[in-house]
């Protein structure tokens, strides 16, 4: 989580200077839902993520160059700098896909869980979304589709109470709880704090359990606070947006689940502050090289433009 926060709020430090070309959408305030689910999974499970990918593709173990280089826009990025922000990928470490097409990859999740039971294989499938994606129509027909044929595959909802600037209270109906009308498709469902690691992890441990067991489909509901501007590095402090209560603003910031996590591993004499902070140091190292690295990396040529694109 750590490793997440850092080389978000690296990207932030960098931003300004203009030289990534890439809208960037920041998963700071959501890492424990990200760590605490992929932390379940093995290297050979697929996991799918949208516009909001950074922290999933780092929780899976995708490589902190190829990220920092597709930023850059550089061939040493995960889609050789022609992706961006929003598809980040590594599928060496199970990390399928991540678009900004919303509700894409649920379908894909979906289909490579019916795939994976297809082959007999013992493989999973997670797919991570927001509240937002849950208004559209390919969500009713996953869940659908991945109950009536009983595949293997987790939907997580990072449910941050946004869509773009848009609460749920006016997207939604009133008292509407989006797992349990996830169960209504017959699906495993639970809703956990999005904001505690250990909380998720158990979720995510009891869900991926049940989905090696061949019991189907898994869904679980995590709310949690962005922390920064649906797009960019800003905090709505900084771009002057009011669309958020300040007493709302500073309930989120407490919710910061780094803070948390740190806070309850010294409480419980796991490790101390010194120890956070040294790790923390080793990774704004790790993070300040990798920029180095992925700034010294080219530009793809022309000649290379549609390899890749379909
Ligand atoms: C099919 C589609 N419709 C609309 C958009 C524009 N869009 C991008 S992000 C976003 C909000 C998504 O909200 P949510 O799913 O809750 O995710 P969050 O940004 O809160 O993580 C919208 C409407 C899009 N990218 N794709």
């Amino acid at each position: 989580m750590i490793r997440i926060r850092v080389a978000e709020e690296t990207v932030g430090r960098y931003y300004p200077e203009q030289e990534m070309r890439t809208p960037t959408h920041f998963s700071i305030g959501q890492e424990a839902i990200s760590v605490g689910v992929c932390q379940a999974l093995e290297q050979t499970d697929a996991a799918f993520s949208g516009h909001r990918c950074h922290a999933e593709y780092l929780a899976k173990g995708g490589s902190l160059l190829g990220m920092f280089a597709e930023l850059y826009g550089r061939v040493d990025g995960c889609c050789k700098g022609r992706g961006g922000s929003v598809h980040l990928n590594d599928p060496s470490v199970g990390m399928i896909a991540s678009s900004a097409i919303l509700g894409e990859m649920i379908a894909a999740g979906v289909g490579a869980a019916w795939a994976f039971k297809m082959d007999g294989s013992d493989r999973v499938a997670v797919t991570f979304f927001g509240d937002g994606v849950t208004e559209e129509g390919i969500m009713h027909e996953s869940l659908n589709f991945a109950s009536v044929m009983n595949v293997p595959v987790l939907f997580v909802c990072a449910n941050n109470g946004l869509s773009t600037n848009t609460p749920l209270s006016v997207r939604q109906p009133r008292g509407h709880q989006i797992w349990k009308w996830a169960a209504g498709y017959n699906i495993a469902s639970e809703h956990v704090d999005g904001s505690d690691v250990f909380a998720v992890h158990k979720a995510a441990l009891r869900a991926v359990a049940h989905l090696r067991a061949g019991k189907g489909p898994y869904f679980i509901e995590a709310p949690y606070y962005r922390t920064r501007v649906h797009v960019g590095y800003e905090t709505d402090e900084m771009k002057n947006y009011l669309f958020r209560s300040k007493e709302t603003v500073e309930a989120g910031k407490a919710l910061d689940p780094v803070l948390k996590a740190t806070r309850k591993m010294i409480a419980d004499g796991i490790c101390t502050q010194a120890e956070v902070d040294e790790w923390t140091a080793a990774m704004v190292r790790e993070v300040e090289d990798v920029v180095v690295q992925a700034k010294a990396s080219p530009f793809p040529t022309v000649d290379q433009l549609l390899v890749g694109a379909y």
